[in-house]
């Protein structure tokens, strides 16, 4: 065994360098066992307790609330009642803390071991998701393959999304809502709800009828994997607290997508070890490529939406 006590014994420092070489000398990286990936596969996600420590769940969620460029370029989206759901969304994981998360060792291990390809990971996007208090609105019933369709990308299997809380999520502030087993349907037809992709309502139903409604309550740092074509939504926030988390949307290299003018879904990611998240200095979000709504062809009609029934009886 290698002396890896190197570093300046007892100083923090020292203890960080510690462990980086004692999980890079033990392949200790965090990844899923077959349980959890035979999970994934059944019901179209998995939550993983605690994937993301205390302190690198308070790093980014500071981050969150005072990145200026975050906040800048964050845009709304309507609901059906005309409540506002807020989110920043980017495409190249750079070297702030966010793209630290998306392209740490654990994330991108975890991600290649459930998309559907061995080609190498690349990042779609990430998002930010802000719900405030009182004010934060709905997402209403769809799957992610519903907007990605629009995209153009040919395999579902080959994408998936990660959400980790950055705060409580709960009913009380609208956490996500999930029909287990529905990504099993295929991908339904979609159309319009508020500014809002929405899934046809009677699909919906039918999901329901058979299949379980699962409130994915979760702590910040947890992480929940889910597939394209899972059935989901949230309600909106209505208590005292905030529910924000971080959506980062992996997909295979070996996956085109016709009609996306941005690149990452491409370009495999470009690795950094779990503890940049935490030990790296990081670039302010300044520089992130943010996408307009104008520019998003999931929102732009396609002809065919009208005709769906996304709004939910009574
Ligand atoms: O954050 C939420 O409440 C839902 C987000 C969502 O459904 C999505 O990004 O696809």
């Amino acid at each position: 065994m290698p002396n890896i006590l190197i570093g300046q014994g007892g100083s923090g420092k020292g203890l960080l360098f510690f462990i980086s070489v004692f999980y890079t000398y033990f392949d200790l990286t965090m990844k899923l066992n077959s349980d959890q990936i035979n999970r994934y596969q059944k019901d179209g996600f998995v939550l993983v307790r605690g994937f993301c420590s205390e302190a690198e769940t308070r790093r980014m969620y500071e981050v969150a609330i005072q990145d200026e460029a975050m906040q800048k370029n964050a845009m709304d989206l309507n609901d059906q009642s005309g409540k506002k759901t807020r989110l920043s969304l980017w495409f190249n994981p750079g070297n702030d803390v966010f793209g630290y998360l998306t392209r740490s060792e654990k994330m991108v291990r975890c991600v290649g071991q459930l998309l559907h390809s061995d080609a190498p990971v690349c990042h779609f996007h990430s998002k930010l998701m802000q719900k405030e208090p009182k004010v934060g609105g709905a997402w209403e019933w769809h799957q992610d393959y519903g907007y990605w369709y629009k995209n153009q990308f040919m395999y579902p299997d080959q994408l998936l999304s990660v959400m980790v809380a950055l705060t409580p999520a709960n009913k009380q502030n609208g956490c996500l809502q999930v029909i287990r087993g529905s990504h099993k349907i295929g991908r339904v037809n979609h159309g319009f709800a508020g500014e809002q992709v929405g899934a046809d309502m009677v699909m919906v139903e039918n999901a329901l009828k058979t299949m379980e409604l699962v409130y994915c309550e979760i702590d910040p740092g947890d992480a929940l994997f889910f597939h394209p074509n899972l059935l989901h939504r949230s309600a909106a926030n209505l208590s005292e607290d905030p529910r924000w988390s971080i959506i980062s949307c992996f997909n295979s290299q070996s996956n085109i997508a016709y009609n996306e003018t941005s690149t990452a879904w491409k370009k495999p990611v470009d690795r950094v070890p779990d503890e940049a998240i935490l030990t790296w200095d990081a670039a302010p979000l300044s520089e992130a490529d943010f996408l307009k709504k104008e520019n998003d062809p999931a929102l732009k009609n396609t002809g065919w939406e009208e005709e769906m029934n996304v709004k939910p009886k009574g």
